[in-house]
């Protein structure tokens, strides 16, 4: 029997203060083509009401683009005795909320009297169907204890949303029919149309009613309550954007029209089988530990309601779609932390996002030229078109009148190559010839091309440099030959010239055509042997150390552990600059190489670079992307309790809100970076000419840890206990 407590997320008491936006966070819901916040039905100050949908972006300034917030479908009000029912008026005599991580059901019962002293039982639940997800349906079952008299329901949908203040769209028409209604709106600068369609399913015996309010068509019913009756209201609505269709108010009228009404049960049913081809595919089972397993299983929920089945021109914003953290942009959290959950378990999936970045090379070539580069150089934060979107300053941490330079759109470079990793894994994993003479080398040599005119010959030094650069470690800014950097150009480039060998071998045509439309010749491919051979490979091999960048060692030198306890950043104690002049690392940046490429370190180099680099990282309050890949580090040098340690912060990172940030949206390279924690660091998941096999190292109190992964098509089962345990 499945123990539910271990699916399923719990809110005890409504969170209408400090907390609430967290909790609004917590529990979105989504499929993948759209997310909506877990506000309440009825509306709160201070909520942040929100429906994001993949691919939405509209302009704004400083920030260039952001994901506009949609019209909201969750709005039902209730009136009922004689006042609107509400969380923080009358009496809260019983209340749960509940995210049900297995089928993505939003459920919230409450038991209320209200001012006039009668009791009713609500009970309101939403889901967004993962088989039709142009559809979101929600449901309030009503129940009279005591109470005698009429009860009125208001379903709308709000055309107002803003991001915070900034209104993203204009009403192009709406219109109330019999129990249904529509709205058509466009974003203001995108000219985007989208076009959402409700229906309200009543009692017997009672009618809807529509109310023509402008830019906020509602539907209206009364029906007449009495103890020991239940009444069910049904509101079940439908999207289309200007991106997939061409007459977005024809399909979303449409889609309402072929359901049955009421919907629930006949959308359920897919729903739900479609959710449970899902969670066969991806499932973690952990025993011995249930906040370990609970949280897995959020995360990997946020990734599967995250990415796109149907769409491969999106990706997946860092705070997923789920709040307004980074305004919807994407950046390296997508290839190098959740993709790789995707290309083992759903690689269709995940050929949809490396698309994403196929699609938009366009962007990244623009990019390019305009350093005076060759090639396509991918943005640090990317959106619709794959234009650099990284904001060029943003207000100061500590003092709103002041602002930041922010440096990492023009030279946290590296994300070229954790792309080409990323297709290059994918590949690996797959066998998906089809797609890598497609479009996986096309972005593979195209970013080749960037590197080899970005590297810079020193004559004088006899090798090439990398200079002016971030590495992932964002606390230090304008470094030169930053290892992380150098070494994954290395690799990369030595890939494109093994991958033009296997494109002429496996692909003549397909590989001559693309040579020539990327003007790659002879001469090319010897630049990028000369660079791969001469780069510089920052190792000092009588310390086995690489130096995270040139200088880093003559910074002065500081250990997190002196600043305890604290409750902010090292980056946030010192201040930007003074993080700059020290040795303190915002997350793993060497460890991070040594994770991504195990073949080029043995292992007394790895445990060498463990300890100088551990006790240098900020892994209670730097990157949310830190702590999974130190989990996974201290798996590799045999740390298990440490690797434990930080897998529980990342585990607790969006769950427990550590960082204070979880009201702008999931940590979206948190959630896959814990989920390579458990495959590759305690299951010790690696891939030889065999396929894949696993070296576990359980925490103690792990009884068993369960997983499959897809690799070339077949699905690899792993069911792993300690040693003296197995079976
Ligand atoms: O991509 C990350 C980066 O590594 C650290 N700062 C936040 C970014 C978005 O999550």
């Amino acid at each position: 029997m499945t123990n539910t407590s271990l699916w399923t997320v719990i809110e005890e008491t409504p969170e209408l203060g400090n907390r609430q936006a967290h909790q609004e966070t917590i529990f979105t819901i989504g499929n993948g083509y759209l997310g909506t916040r877990g506000t309440y039905e009825e509306r709160y100050l201070n909520e942040m009401r929100t429906t994001m949908i993949h691919g939405v972006f509209d302009d704004v300034p400083v920030v260039f683009t952001e994901l506009a917030n949609s019209p909201d479908w969750t709005e039902m009000e209730v009136l009922v005795d004689g006042g609107f029912f509400r969380l923080n008026q009358g009496k809260l005599l019983a209340y749960e909320r509940s995210l049900d991580l297995r089928t993505g059901l939003h459920r919230r019962f409450v038991r209320w009297r209200s001012p006039r002293d009668h009791t009713l039982e609500l009970t309101f639940e939403r889901f967004a169907s993962l088989a039709d997800p142009h559809l979101v349906c929600l449901r309030l079952k009503v129940v009279s204890v005591d109470y005698q008299g009429p009860v009125e329901v208001r379903a709308g949908v709000d055309g107002n949303p803003d991001n915070a203040g900034v209104v993203h769209w204009e009403w192009v028409e709406q219109e109330i029919l019999s129990e249904s209604a529509w709205l058509h709106l466009q974003t203001r600068a995108t000219r985007l149309d989208l076009a959402v369609a409700v229906r309200l399913a009543v009692p017997e015996g009672c009618h809807v009613q529509g109310w023509d309010v402008h830019n906020h068509p509602t539907l209206v019913a009364e029906a007449q309550l009495e103890p020991g009756k239940e009444l069910v209201f049904e509101k079940v609505a439908s999207y289309f954007t200007g991106r997939e269709s061409s007459q977005t108010v024809v399909d979303a009228k449409a889609a309402l029209s072929r359901l049955l009404s009421p919907a629930w049960e006949t959308l359920w049913q897919p729903h739900e089988q479609a959710w449970k081809k899902e969670w066969d595919a991806c499932d973690i089972v952990i025993e011995g530990d249930d906040e370990a397993q609970l949280a897995i299983r959020f995360n990997i929920f946020q990734l599967l309601i995250a990415g796109s089945r149907q769409d491969d021109t999106v990706s997946i914003p860092a705070k997923t779609l789920s709040g307004y953290g980074y305004r919807g942009h994407s950046f390296w959290d997508t290839e190098s932390y959740m993709l790789p959950f995707f290309t083992y378990t759903r690689p269709a999936m995940a050929r949809n996002l490396l698309s994403y970045r196929w699609h938009t090379l366009p962007g990244a070539r623009r990019k390019a030229a305009s350093g005076g580069y060759q090639g396509a150089q991918f943005a640090w934060e990317s959106a619709a078109t794959g234009d650099e979107v990284t904001p060029t300053w943003l207000t100061h941490p500590k003092d709103r009148n002041a602002l930041v330079r922010i440096w990492t759109g023009d030279i946290e470079i590296h994300i070229s190559s954790d792309v080409a990793y990323a297709t290059w894994q994918y590949w690996q994993a797959t066998g998906d010839d089809a797609f890598l003479i497609e479009r996986g080398a096309e972005v593979i040599l195209e970013t080749a091309r960037f590197w080899a005119s970005r590297a810079e010959w020193k004559a004088d030094k006899g090798h090439y440099e990398l200079n002016d650069v971030i590495g992932p470690d964002e606390n230090h800014e304008h470094v030169d030959d930053s290892a992380y950097t150098n070494y994954l150009v290395r690799w990369h480039l030595r890939t494109a010239l093994a991958l033009v060998t296997w494109l002429r071998q496996h692909a003549p045509e397909a590989a001559q055509s693309l040579f020539t439309r990327l003007t790659i010749d002879d001469e090319t491919l010897e630049k990028w042997r000369e660079v791969s051979e001469r780069i510089v490979i920052p190792y000092d091999p009588n310390t086995r150390l690489v130096e995270q960048f040139r200088g880093y060692f003559q910074r002065k030198d500081i250990r997190i552990p002196d600043y305890e306890p604290r409750t902010n950043s090292i980056q946030y104690i010192l201040g930007i600059e003074g993080a700059n002049q020290v040795q303190a690392l915002k997350q793993p940046d060497v460890l991070m190489l040594m994770y991504l490429l195990p073949e080029a370190f043995d292992p007394a180099v790895v445990r060498a670079n463990y300890d100088y680099y551990t006790p240098r990282t900020d892994l209670a309050f730097g990157s949310s992307l830190g702590p999974s890949i130190q989990a996974i580090m201290g798996c590799r040098v045999g740390q298990v309790g440490e690797a434990y340690e930080n897998f529980m912060r990342a585990a607790r990172a969006d769950l427990v809100d550590v960082r204070g940030n979880v009201r702008d949206g999931i940590h979206g390279a948190s959630a896959g970076g814990l989920w390579q924690a458990v495959v590759f660091g305690f299951g010790g998941l690696a891939f030889g000419p065999q396929g894949p096999s696993t070296s576990p190292s359980l925490p103690p109190q792990w009884q068993r840890l369960a997983f499959k992964v897809q690799y070339h098509g077949r699905t690899f089962s792993f069911d792993l206990r300690h040693p003296t345990e197995a079976v």
